[in-house]
C-alpha cells in the first residue's frame, strides 16, 4: 500500500499547531510539525508527537452510551447514534416544553471551531453558551476590555522581535505553544532578554536572564511599585502617555504610596532589584512584552494584576509597537471577506443570559459568559431554571474546584450530555456520552486566524475513525435533524466548506499546497489610530466606567495575601510540558513520560515536617485529602505547595491514570464561591492545604 500525507491541525491541546500526518491505508505512521509553517519548522511538542498513541488507545469511549445506573455509577448501555440522538432530543424537548428554551446550558473550551454548535444553540433558542474561561483567562480578558475596550486576543505577542520579555505567572517553555516557544528562543538568540517572576523555578525561569522568586499572590504589589518607579524616575514614554492615556493623573496619585521599599516587605524582592529591572525595561522599550498572563484564575486581585501589566506595557509604549504587543489584523484590515457563518442563519435569542453577564453584571462580556454563575442557577433557579446541560469538550469536574459540590449541583439536572474523545469525570457523571473522533480521524470546519498575517485553516482527517465515533459537525448535524434545524443538517463536510467559502475568493483546493491559505502577502503592523481602542474616549482608560458603575474600583488598593501558618501552604498549581490538563494523563505514551504528580515543598518547610524527596505526604483541606510523593527543593517559595494539575484520576476505565497522584481541584473545597469580582474568574489559589508525612 502507498504512503500518503495530509496537512492538518494538532488536537492534543488548544493551540492547534499546523501538522503533517503520514499515513499508510488506515494507519498513521508519523506526525510532524507542518514544514511549511515558518514558526513551527517541523517541530511538535511531546504531546503532539503522542497523537498516534491517542488514536490507538482502547481506553477511550468507543461508541454512544446512555446511563443505565445512578449518575456517576458507571453503568452504561451501548446504543446506536440514532438512539442516542433520539434520546437527547426527546429529553431536551420535554425540558424545553416545561421550562422554556432558555433552560438549556452549554459549555465548551472556546476556540475557533464553535460556529456549528453555536448555530445549534441559536436554533434551539437558548442564550446560555459559556466557555471554560472562568477557570482560565477571563480575568486577563476583562482586564484588556476595561482598559482598551478590546479583548485579550486583540493583541499579538511579537516575541521574535522583542528586546525584553517578562513572564509573570507564565511558564512559556512548559505551558507550550510551539510557535511562541520558537519565536521567544529566536528573539533571545538575537539578544533579547528574558525575565521570569514566579513562585518557583520553572524550566522557563532556569533559562531567564533575571529570575525573581516572589511571595505567592503578591505580584500586584510588585507591579504597583514598578509603576511607581517608572513614573518617579521618568522611565515611561511621555509622548505615548500624552497621546493615548486617559486619567493618567489618577494613576499617578494612586501609586504614590507603593514604593519599591514597601514592595520589598510584601514580595520579598529587594527594592534595588526592582529599580534595576525597571531601568532595563526602559532601555528596551518600546520593544518590550510583559505577558499579561494566560492561566490567571488564581487570586481575588488577578484582574487588577493583569490590568497593572497592561498599564506597564502601555507606559513603556509597547502597545501597538513592533517587538511589543501590536494589534492583530482582522480580515477587513487586510481587505478580505470573512467566512460565512451558520450562526448568522438564526437570530440571537432575546432572553437574558442566566449568568447575568452583560446585564446583572453589566461589565462582563456575554461572549465567554460566567459558567460558575450558571452553575449557581442550576441550584437556585434564579433568575430562571436550568434543567439541561451539554458539556462539549469540557470537563468541569476536573477543571472547576470542589467536584463534590459540583456533583450535588449537577445532580439537579434533568439531562446532562458530554461530547468528548477521552473519558473524563464529567462524561462519567453524564446521562449520555456522544464520543468524538480524535483529531486524526475527523475533518473540521474552516477557521479564521488573526494575528499580523491573517489566514484561513482547517483540520483534515488523516484516517477513518477506528471506533463508532463522529466528528463534531456530524454530531451537530445529527442533533439538528431531530430539531428540524435543516440548515445545519449537513451530510458532507465538502458542502459545509463550500457554504463557508461562499463570497470569499478562496477555494477549498487552495488549502492543498500547505494546509492553510494566507490572506495577506506579509505580516503588517497596524499604526494606532483614534479607532484602535474601543473605549468611549478612544484612549486607554485607566478609570473604567463599566466597572465603576458596578461599584468596583478601577484602581484597586492592594490587599496583602494571607501568610499561612506552619504546616499549611498556599496550594499552587501549573502545567507540565508532557501533559495537557487532565485529558492526556491516561495516554499510553505520555503516561510513560510522567505517570503521577508530586508535591513541591521548600526544603525548610519539608525539614520541619520531617519529609524528604520521594516520601509520601498527605495534603488535606476542608475534609478532602490525597497522598502523593514529595519533591523537596530550595527552588520554591516557602509559603507555597505546588502540584501539576490534571492528575488524581479515579475512573476504573482509565487503568493507567487510575489512582496516580492527586487532583488539585479536589482540595479546593468551597472554591466555586471564590471569584475575582473585577474579572469574574475563579480565585483558585485562594486555597490552603495542610501537609503531613503520610504513614
Ligand atoms: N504542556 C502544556 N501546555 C499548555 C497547556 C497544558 O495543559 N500543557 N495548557 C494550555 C492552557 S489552556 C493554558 S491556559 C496555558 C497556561 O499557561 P501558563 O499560565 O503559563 O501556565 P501555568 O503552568 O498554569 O502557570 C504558570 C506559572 O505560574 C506560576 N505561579 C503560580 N502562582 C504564582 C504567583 O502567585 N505568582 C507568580 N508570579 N507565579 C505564580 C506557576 O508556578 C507556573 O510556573 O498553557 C497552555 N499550554
Ligand atoms: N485546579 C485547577 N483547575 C484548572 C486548571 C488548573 O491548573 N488547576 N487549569 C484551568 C485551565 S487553564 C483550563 S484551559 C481548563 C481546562 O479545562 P478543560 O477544557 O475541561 O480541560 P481539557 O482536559 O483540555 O478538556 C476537557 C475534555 O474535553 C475533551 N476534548 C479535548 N479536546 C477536544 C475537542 O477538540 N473536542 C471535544 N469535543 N472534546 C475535546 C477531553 O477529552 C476532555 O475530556 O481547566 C482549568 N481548571
Ligand atoms: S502545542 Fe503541542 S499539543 Fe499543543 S497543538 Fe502544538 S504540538 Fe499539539
Ligand atoms: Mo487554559
Amino acid at each position: 500500500m502507498e504512503k500518503s500525507a495530509v496537512f492538518s491541525m494538532c488536537g492534543m491541546c488548544s493551540v492547534r499547531c499546523p501538522i503533517r500526518v503520514e499515513t499508510k491505508g488506515d494507519d498513521v505512521l508519523r506526525i510532524e510539525g507542518n514544514p511549511h509553517a515558518a514558526g513551527i519548522r517541523g517541530a511538535l511538542c511531546a504531546r503532539g508527537a503522542a497523537g498516534r498513541s491517542l488514536l490507538y488507545d482502547e481506553e477511550r469511549p468507543q461508541g454512544p452510551m446512555i446511563r443505565a445506573g445512578a449518575r456517576g455509577e458507571g453503568k452504561w448501555r451501548k446504543v446506536s447514534w440514532d438512539e442516542a440522538f433520539d434520546y437527547v432530543a426527546e429529553k431536551l424537548n420535554r425540558v424545553r416544553e416545561q421550562y422554556g428554551d432558555r433552560s438549556l446550558l452549554f459549555s465548551d473550551r472556546g476556540g475557533p471551531f464553535r460556529d456549528t454548535w453555536r448555530a445549534l444553540l441559536r436554533g434551539l433558542g437558548t442564550p446560555n453558551y459559556c466557555n471554560h474561561d472562568t477557570a482560565c483567562a477571563l480575568n486577563v480578558h476583562h482586564a484588556a476590555k476595561s482598559l482598551f475596550g478590546l479583548g485579550r486576543k486583540g493583541f499579538v505577542y511579537d516575541l521574535k522581535n522583542s528586546k525584553h520579555v517578562v513572564l509573570q505567572t507564565r511558564n512559556i517553555l512548559e505551558a507550550i505553544n510551539v510557535k511562541e516557544v520558537n519565536d521567544l528562543l529566536d528573539g533571545m538568540a538575537a539578544g533579547g532578554k528574558l525575565t521570569v517572576i514566579d513562585i518557583r523555578a520553572s524550566v522557563t525561569a532556569c533559562k531567564a536572564d533575571r529570575f525573581m522568586m516572589i511571595r505567592p499572590g503578591s505580584d500586584y504589589g510588585f507591579n504597583l511599585a514598578l509603576i511607581h518607579e517608572l513614573l518617579a524616575s521618568k522611565l515611561y514614554n511621555e509622548e505615548f502617555v500624552a497621546a493615548w492615556f486617559k486619567d493618567f493623573e489618577a494613576l499617578q496619585a494612586f501609586v504614590q504610596p507603593y514604593t519599591p521599599e514597601w514592595a520589598e516587605a510584601e514580595t520579598g524582592i529587594p527594592a534595588t532589584e526592582l529599580r534595576a529591572f525597571a531601568a532595563e525595561l526602559a532601555e528596551a522599550a518600546p520593544s518590550v512584552i510583559w505577558h499579561p498572563g494566560w492561566m490567571n484564575a488564581r487570586y481575588n486581585q488577578s484582574w487588577a494584576l493583569s490590568r497593572s501589566i497592561y498599564i506597564i506595557n502601555a507606559l513603556l509604549g509597547a502597545i501597538g509597537a513592533k517587538g511589543g504587543l501590536p494589534l492583530g489584523n482582522s480580515l477587513a484590515d487586510v481587505g478580505r471577506k470573512g467566512l460565512k457563518t451558520l450562526e448568522s442563519l438564526y437570530p440571537k435569542p432575546k432572553e437574558k443570559r442566566v449568568d447575568g453577564a452583560g446585564w446583572r453584571s453589566a461589565q462582563f462580556d456575554g461572549g465567554p459568559g460566567l459558567l460558575t454563575k450558571a452553575f449557581e442557577a442550576i441550584e437556585s433557579g434564579d433568575p430562571y431554571p436550568i434543567k439541561a446541560y451539554i458539556a462539549w469538550r469540557h470537563d468541569p469536574l476536573m477543571a472547576f474546584p470542589d467536584p463534590e459540590r459540583q456533583r450535588e449541583i449537577l445532580d439537579k439536572l434533568d439531562l446532562m450530555v458530554a461530547v468528548t474523545f477521552s473519558w473524563s469525570d464529567t462524561a462519567w457523571f453524564s446521562d449520555v456520552i456522544l464520543p468524538l473522533s480524535t483529531y486524526l480521524e475527523r475533518d473540521s470546519i474552516i477557521i479564521e486566524k488573526g494575528g499580523l498575517k491573517p489566514s484561513l485553516a482547517l483540520r483534515r482527517r488523516a484516517v477513518p475513525p477506528r471506533y463508532d465515533t463522529r466528528a463534531d459537525w456530524e454530531i451537530v448535524s445529527g442533533l439538528a435533524k431531530r430539531f428540524g434545524l435543516d440548515a445545519l443538517a449537513y451530510e458532507r463536510i465538502e458542502d459545509l466548506w463550500a457554504f463557508q467559502l461562499e463570497g470569499t475568493d478562496v477555494r477549498i483546493e487552495d488549502f492543498d499546497a500547505k494546509g492553510w491559505v494566507d490572506l495577506a502577502a506579509s505580516a503588517s503592523y497596524k499604526p494606532l489610530t483614534e479607532k484602535s481602542f474601543k473605549t468611549g474616549s478612544g484612549k486607554i482608560e485607566i478609570i473604567a466606567p463599566a466597572w465603576e458603575g458596578q461599584g468596583l474600583s478601577s484602581l484597586e488598593p492592594y490587599a496583602s495575601p494571607e501568610r499561612p501558618d506552619k504546616g499549611r501552604f498556599r496550594l499552587a498549581f501549573g502545567r507540565v510540558a508532557v501533559h495537557t490538563q487532565g485529558h492526556t494523563v491516561n495516554n499510553p505514551m505520555l503516561h510513560e513520560c510522567m505517570s503521577e504528580n508530586t508535591l513541591w515543598l521548600h526544603s525548610d518547610a519539608a525539614a520541619a515536617l520531617g519529609v524528604a524527596t520521594g516520601d509520601l505526604v498527605e495534603a488535606s483541606a476542608g475534609g478532602s485529602s490525597g497522598s502523593l510523593k514529595a519533591f523537596v527543593t530550595d527552588c520554591i517559595h516557602p509559603e507555597a505547595a505546588f502540584m501539576v494539575h490534571g492528575f488524581g484520576h479515579t475512573l476504573p476505565v482509565e487503568s493507567r491514570a487510575f489512582g496516580r497522584g492527586v487532583a488539585d481541584n479536589a482540595l479546593m473545597r468551597g472554591g466555586l464561591d471564590k471569584t475575582d469580582p473585577g474579572g469574574g474568574g475563579l480565585s483558585l489559589q485562594e486555597c490552603f492545604v495542610t501537609v503531613r508525612k503520610a504513614s
